[in-house]
């Protein structure tokens, strides 16, 4: 049926990033433009005595400096949160700091320049001074009756407490169980190290009180909107913000950042453009920083593998202040994913939200649902050991079945589809899994440390419905839109308020707009990132973007064949009724006669010519369509991956990885196992190296690429992928997201890898990440008593 989704075309944006040709918030230029540096607090957590700004303002070159009073006396407003659960404590957040610095890195003053250097000369020539006061940068301990206190109105530094499930029938299954497993697990800070920093540049025009911000944003509608209502109270419709092409996200582009607000503020005050560019050491302790829970966790179970109760409770670190949607991330996002692939009778999770002296936090790939996975995994994993049984059989004991579908689990979510049963089963086979458990005891035996682990996960994604979400906390929607404009020539435009920044959009969403006119994708071109040129748009995060924002096309494309077979049974004197829309071909015919055709680009042109229109059409071939969609899409996937531990070192090296996915039907195969595999990468990072590792006294010990380890090629053997397919009912595409569901397994399956290496010794459970110095004391510790 379809001639272009299911195909693996190559990706119409590569060639232009390929080449350097891309069009990103740092390369461009304005003329007479500034340059904006910042002063950064040194300190975690310090009173704000006094600033000279003098020194720095004599230097040659610097146009101005500003610090946070000069913003605040103009009536510039705090930055929002956009997700607000029931009782959450909401501080101030000014783009400038006035009265304390709560974090390292807090912007605390800006200068401009006539070019970046003087800039960050000047940087250094501001004389803040400071009352350094105590930091706390643990997530529980923050709790804790003397802890220092974040915000002085804010005595148990808490912002919020969310429960949700049965808490009484949850205890009481736990007491009958036969066994309960209980496990303390760190869900290490994490910082998103997306390849392109942040950046931003804005331009007032006097004459029309118009401003145009270019931001590395995922959601360029979202900051319209928050700068006009909230921030700096421009009028939206005189605002356009603009974000090209951006290196990467990872959910940390998704905040209203200071940087957006004081940028166009300073363009404003001195009439010139202003450009800001993030360093990478700068990027570190300024851009939003992801996970950093502290969990109690226990199952109950049957001595047969039955789980019985899930019962989790939960400090989530939010840093020093509450961003966009931090507050969803520990909450909805988390609690509402603890029965993953299974049926579980009773499930309670309650959650603290805390703040502390580091960086705020915000969502990172996977944003909350990894957290969750990974709790629910290690348990498995962990009671599978405790009851000696085959970590396989346990989840297939327990998996929710096929023909249980949709399924409501006792956490809020009712499951679209799934087929977690025939998931095992793919990857179990692919992996040669028996074959790997008998090379396991060889190596056991020849006292090799040789683990495997699985996991098998799902995912909320494409979150929805609106009304549901408002419910829950959210401020916003979760629609999407999408207008087509045929041209007079019958090319095309597809306008969408989804932000592709890697995802691959400009090609897939050709794909499916392909299909549902004719036209072939490279006669079809996808706009976005830009306010002016699209309606509306909620951005791209969440893996909502082909779910939600393709679905928006489909709808688009609907009103667009309704309008081109209205005009084409009026053109062919042939009754509405009888024509065809050939979605293959883009012809419109009469039923029976294929030859009494007009394509859609003979139908665009006569719109447009408007020479012989039936009564009452309007001219032109344009339409837009708002999508909300009815229910999350629930995606899956199970990884089995095997590590051998070097005994000496403590190293781990991965040996075998398998991971097979659903996400429903595959619009292009390449770029969802590229969104796989980057997924996978990035959450065996989380497994083995990166810790953004802050020290007591809240510094950021691990602020750059040398000292804060991510993932690279050779950590990773060829890795197998493979599907199963079983469409979401909840779009007409049958599509489910892809973008998180590689990070959200893969922690778990290689955490659990490990972990099963390290069994033989008597050790069950290390915090994340396993670095090889953790692991050679944990095994020092074992063999020789500490
Ligand atoms: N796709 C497909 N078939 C499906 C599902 C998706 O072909 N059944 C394609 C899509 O059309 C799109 C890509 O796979 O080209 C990812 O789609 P989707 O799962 O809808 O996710 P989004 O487009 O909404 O992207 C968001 C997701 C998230 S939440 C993070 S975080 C993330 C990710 O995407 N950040 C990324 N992948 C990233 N990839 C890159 N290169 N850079 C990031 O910052």
């Amino acid at each position: 049926m379809t001639k272009y989704i299911g195909q693996s075309m190559r990706r119409f944006e590569d060639p232009r990033f390929l080449r350097g040709k891309g069009r990103y918030v740092s390369n461009l230029e304005l003329p007479n433009l500034a340059y904006m540096a910042i002063v950064r607090s040194p300190h975690a957590h310090a009173r704000i005595k006094s600033i000279d700004t003098s020194k720095a303002a004599a230097l040659p070159g610097v146009v101005a400096v500003f610090t946070g009073k000069d913003l605040i006396d103009d009536g510039v407003g705090s930055l929002p949160s956009g997700w607000n659960v029931p009782g959450i404590k909401v501080p101030m957040h000014y783009p400038l700091t006035a009265d304390k610095a709560r974090h390292v890195g807090d912007a605390v003053a800006v200068v401009v320049a006539e070019d970046p250097y003087i800039a960050e000369d000047a940087v250094e020539l501001v004389k803040v001074d400071y009352e350094p006061l105590p930091a706390v940068v643990d997530a529980r301990a923050a709790t804790e009756q003397g802890a220092p206190r974040v915000h002085d109105e804010v005595a148990d530094n808490v912002s919020f407490h969310w429960p949700l499930g049965d808490k009484e029938a949850t205890d009481k299954a736990l007491k009958e169980a036969d066994k309960v497993v209980e496990l303390d697990l760190v869900n290490q800070r994490l910082i998103a190290t997306a390849m392109e920093p942040r950046a931003a540049m804005a331009e007032w025009n006097d004459a029309t009180g118009e401003l145009t911000l270019w931001t590395t944003s995922q959601n360029p509608h979202i900051i319209k909107w928050v700068l006009s209502l909230v921030t700096l109270h421009v009028p939206e419709h005189k605002i356009r913000v603009i974000s090209p092409d951006v290196g990467g996200g990872f959910g940390s582009k998704i905040p209203h950042y200071p940087e957006e607000v004081i940028v166009p503020w300073v363009a404003r005050a001195i009439k010139r453009p202003v450009k800001w560019v993030a360093t990478r050491s700068e990027s570190a302790v300024s851009d939003t920083q992801g996970r950093d829970h502290i969990t109690i966790a226990r199952m109950g179970l049957k001595n047969d593998g039955t789980i019985t109760a899930i019962k989790v409770e939960t400090w989530a670190n939010m840093g020093a202040y509450i961003s966009l949607v931090a507050s969803l991330i520990p909450t909805a996002f988390y609690v509402t994913v603890l029965s993953g692939a299974y049926k579980i009778a009773n499930i309670f999770g309650e959650v603290w939200g805390t703040f502390t002296n580091t960086v705020w936090v915000d969502a990172y790939r996977g944003a909350g649902r990894p957290e969750g996975a990974f709790v629910v995994e290690r348990l498995v994993h962990t009671a599978a050991q405790a009851l000696g049984m085959d970590p396989a059989e346990i989840r297939r004991k327990n998996f929710i079945q096929p023909n249980e579908f949709p399924y409501q689990t006792p956490v809020a979510f009712l499951y679209d589809s799934g087929n977690y049963p025939a998931l095992l089963d793919k990857v179990l086979a692919l992996s040669n899994y028996d074959k790997l458990r008998a090379d396991q005891k060889k190596a056991r035996d020849a006292g090799r440390l040789v683990g495997i682990g699985l996991a098998t996960c799902i995912e909320s994604s494409g979150a929805a419905p609106s009304a549901v979400v408002g419910t829950l906390g959210s401020v916003v929607g979760f629609w999407e839109t999408a207008s087509i404009r045929v041209h007079p020539s019958g090319q095309v435009s597809v306008h969408t308020g989804a932000h592709s920044h890697g995802q691959g959009h400009e090609t897939t969403f050709a794909q499916i707009t392909a299909d549902q006119l004719g036209i072939p994708p490279e006669n079809i071109d996808i706009v976005h990132g830009d306010t002016t040129a699209v309606t509306q748009g909620m951005g791209t995060y969440g893996s909502r973007s082909t779910a939600v924002g393709g679905t928006a096309i489909v709808k688009a494309a609907a009103k667009i064949r309704a309008k081109a077979i209205k005009l084409a049974a009026h053109l062919l004197e042939a009754a509405e009724q009888d024509m065809v829309y050939d979605q293959e071909t883009g012809k419109v015919y009469v039923k029976g006669v294929p030859d009494k055709a007009k394509t859609i680009g003979e139908l665009s042109f006569a719109a447009y010519q408007a020479h012989n229109l039936p009564e009452g059409m309007e001219p032109g071939m344009e339409d837009l369509a708002y999508h909300d969609p009815g229910n999350f899409t629930f995606p899956s996937a199970a990884h089995v991956v095997q590590v051998e531990i070097d005994r000496e070192t403590g190293q781990v090296e991965i040996q075998h990885y398998t991971a097979v996915d659903d996400c429903g039907n595959v619009i292009n195969p390449m770029i969802v196992e590229g969104q796989v595999m980057g997924g996978i990468a990035q959450g065996t990072g989380q497994a083995l190296l990166e810790h953004g590792y802050y020290d007591e006294n809240g510094q950021l010990i691990a602020g750059n690429l040398l000292s804060y380890a991510i993932p690279r090629a050779d950590l990773f053997p060829s890795v197998t992928l493979g599907s199963v397919v079983t469409p979401s009912p909840v779009n007409p595409l049958g599509v489910k997201g892809v973008g998180e569901m590689g990070t959200i397994t893969s922690t778990p399956a290689v955490t659990n890898a490990v972990m099963d290496a390290l069994s033989p010794l008597g050790i069950t459970n290390l915090d994340i990440p396993l670095t090889p110095d953790k692991i050679w004391r944990a095994i020092q510790a074992a063999e020789n008593g500490g």
